[in-house]
C-alpha cells in the first residue's frame, strides 16, 4: 500500500506511525494501540474500528466567533472546487493511510465546496468526487463508515430541515438528503448519520413542537425508505445533542430519541451514535450514554472527542482522559462493542495548533486513550471483583421473593405485607470508593 496517495506528500514530515510501546520516546508512535493485539477474542482493530472525520481534520481552520481560523492547508491552494477537492483528498488519504485509520466519515460539503450551486450542479460535482473517492478508496482499503448531509450551516436552513415550519425549504433540504445518500450508497458507506444541528427551536412561542416532531418522524421515515430501495443494508445513526446551534434540539440525549424512534416506529433501522462531548452537554456522562444506548439495543457509533469541565460548549478536544475511557470501555465490552459503527474522532486541534504534524499528534492521543481503556476495562473485567461486587447489590432479586417481585408475582398488598415483616432493612453500602480504587489500580 503506498503512503503518498495522490502525486504530492502533504505530510513530508511524519510517516507511518507504529505501535513502539509505552516506553518509547516517540511523539509519532502509538503507545498503547497495537492494531493486532487480541483483547477478549478481537483484534483491538476490529473491536474500535478508529475513523477519521473530513470536517474538523481537513475542512476546519480554528475559526471562532472572534475570528477566522489561524490554520494554514496546502489543500486549499488551488483556484477551482475540483483541484481543491482532490487535493484534500489526496492529503486525507495519506493522513488516513499514515495514521492506520480504516474508516473515514464525512458531510456532503466538507468533499467539495458548495458555493451556492444549485442542487443540479451540486450533484454533479459530487459525482466528479466521489468517483475519485472511489478510486482512492480501492487504492488504500479505507473503507465509509458514514456519510451525512450538512442540514444545518447553509443560511436557508436557519429554521431547520426536516422540521423546518416551512416545506418548500423541507423539500429543498430533501434534495440535499438524497444527493448524500446516494454518495453514501455509491461509496459503500457502512452507515448514514443524521445530525440534527438546527432540528429543534429557540422559543416555543413561534413553534408547534408536535408538528415539528412528527414531520422529522416523517423525513426519516422517506430517508430510510429511499436508502432501501437503493439497496442499502446499513444502519441509520441519529446523533444526539442537547443544544448548540438551537437552544433546545429534538435528539437531545439518547433517551430521548430512544422513546422518539419507539414511538414512530423507526426502531428496526436507526441507532445512536454517541458523542462524548454531546453527552456532557446533556449533563450525562459518556458512559451514561453508552449505557442507555446498549440497554435498549441501540448502541450504534460513537464520536470520540472529549469536552471542558470549565465551559459549556462543544469544544471537540482530542480524547485523553483515560477514567472516562475506562468507565467508557467497561460499558462497551459488556455490550460486545457497536452495532455497525466505529470510532470516529469528531475531534479538533485547537486553534493554537497551527502545524501540520499536529493534527497526528491528536489522533495519535485519542487511539491509544480508547485503546488502553479497553484493554485496562478488559482486565478490570477478567481479573477484578468489579462485576461480583455490582451483581451482588442485586442479589436479593435473584430468588425468593424478590424475585416473585420482579417476576410480577407480588400484588401491592403482598410486598406491602412484607415490607412490614421486615422492619427496618439493614444498611447496605452503596462502596463507590471501593469501585473506584478497582479502576484506579488497573490503570
Ligand atoms: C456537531 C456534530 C457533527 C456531527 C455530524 O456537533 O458532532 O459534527 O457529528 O454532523
Ligand atoms: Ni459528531
Ligand atoms: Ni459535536
Amino acid at each position: 500500500m503506498s503512503i503518498i496517495t495522490g502525486d504530492k506528500e502533504f505530510f513530508p514530515t511524519v510517516g507511518k506511525i507504529e505501535y513502539e510501546g509505552r516506553d518509547s520516546d516517540n511523539p509519532f508512535a502509538f503507545k498503547w494501540y497495537d492494531a493486532d493485539r487480541v483483547v477478549a477474542g478481537k483484534t483491538l482493530k476490529e473491536w474500535l474500528r478508529f475513523s477519521g472525520c473530513y470536517w474538523h481534520t481537513f475542512c476546519g481552520k480554528g475559526h471562532d466567533p472572534f475570528g477566522p481560523g489561524p490554520q494554514r492547508f496546502a489543500w486549499d491552494n488551488y483556484a477551482d472546487a475540483k483541484g481543491r477537492a482532490t487535493a484534500k483528498m489526496d492529503a486525507a488519504f495519506e493522513f488516513f493511510t499514515k495514521m492506520g485509520l480504516g474508516y473515514y466519515c464525512f458531510h456532503d460539503v466538507d468533499l467539495i465546496d458548495e458555493e451556492n450551486s444549485s442542487v443540479e450542479e451540486f450533484g454533479k460535482k459530487l459525482d466528479f468526487i466521489t468517483d475519485y473517492a472511489q478510486q482512492k478508496q480501492q487504492a488504500s482499503g479505507i473503507k465509509l463508515l458514514w456519510g451525512t448531509a450538512n442540514l444545518f450551516s447553509n443560511p436557508r436552513y436557519m429554521n431547520g430541515a426536516g422540521t423546518n415550519p416551512h416545506f418548500p425549504t423541507l423539500a429543498r433540504a430533501a434534495a440535499q438528503l438524497k444527493l448524500a445518500i446516494d454518495a453514501t450508497i455509491k461509496l459503500g458507506g457502512e452507515n448514514y448519520v443524521f445530525w440534527g444541528g438546527r432540528e429543534g427551536y429557540v422559543t416555543l412561542l413561534n413553534t408547534n413542537m408536535k408538528q415539528e416532531l412528527d414531520n422529522f418522524a416523517q423525513w426519516l421515515h422517506t430517508a430510510k425508505d429511499y436508502a432501501r430501495k437503493q439497496g442499502f443494508t446499513g444502519n441509520f445513526f441519529i446523533e444526539p445533542k442537547p443544544m448548540e446551534p438551537t437552544k433546545h434540539q429534538y435528539d437531545f440525549d439518547t433517551a430521548t430519541v430512544a422513546h422518539f424512534v419507539n414511538k414512530y416506529g423507526l426502531q428496526d433501522d436507526f441507532k445512536v451514535n454517541i458523542e462524548v462531548n454531546h453527552a456532557t452537554l446533556a449533563n450525562h456522562t459518556f458512559q451514561h450514554e453508552l449505557q442507555v444506548a446498549a440497554d435498549n439495543n441501540m448502541l450504534g457509533s460513537i464520536d470520540a472527542n472529549r469536552g471542558d469541565y470549565q465551559n459549556a460548549w462543544d469544544t471537540d478536544q482530542f480524547p485523553n482522559n483515560i477514567n472516562e475511557a475506562v468507565e467508557a470501555m467497561l460499558v462497551y465490552l459488556e455490550a460486545g462493542g457497536l452495532q455497525g459503527g466505529g470510532v470516529n474522532f469528531d475531534a479538533k486541534t485547537r486553534r493554537e495548533s497551527t502545524d501540520m504534524e499536529d493534527i497526528f499528534l491528536g489522533h495519535i492521543g485519542g487511539m491509544d486513550t480508547f485503546a488502553r481503556g479497553l484493554i485496562i476495562a478488559d482486565e478490570i473485567l477478567n481479573k477484578s471483583d468489579y462485576k461480583k461486587l455490582r451483581e451482588a447489590r442485586y442479589a436479593t432479586f435473584q430468588s425468593g421473593q424478590g424475585k416473585a417481585f420482579t417476576e410480577g408475582k407480588l400484588d401491592l398488598a403482598e410486598l406491602a405485607k412484607i415490607g412490614i415483616e421486615v422492619g427496618e432493612p439493614e444498611q447496605i453500602s452503596g462502596k463507590q470508593e471501593l469501585f473506584e480504587n478497582i479502576i484506579n489500580r488497573y490503570i
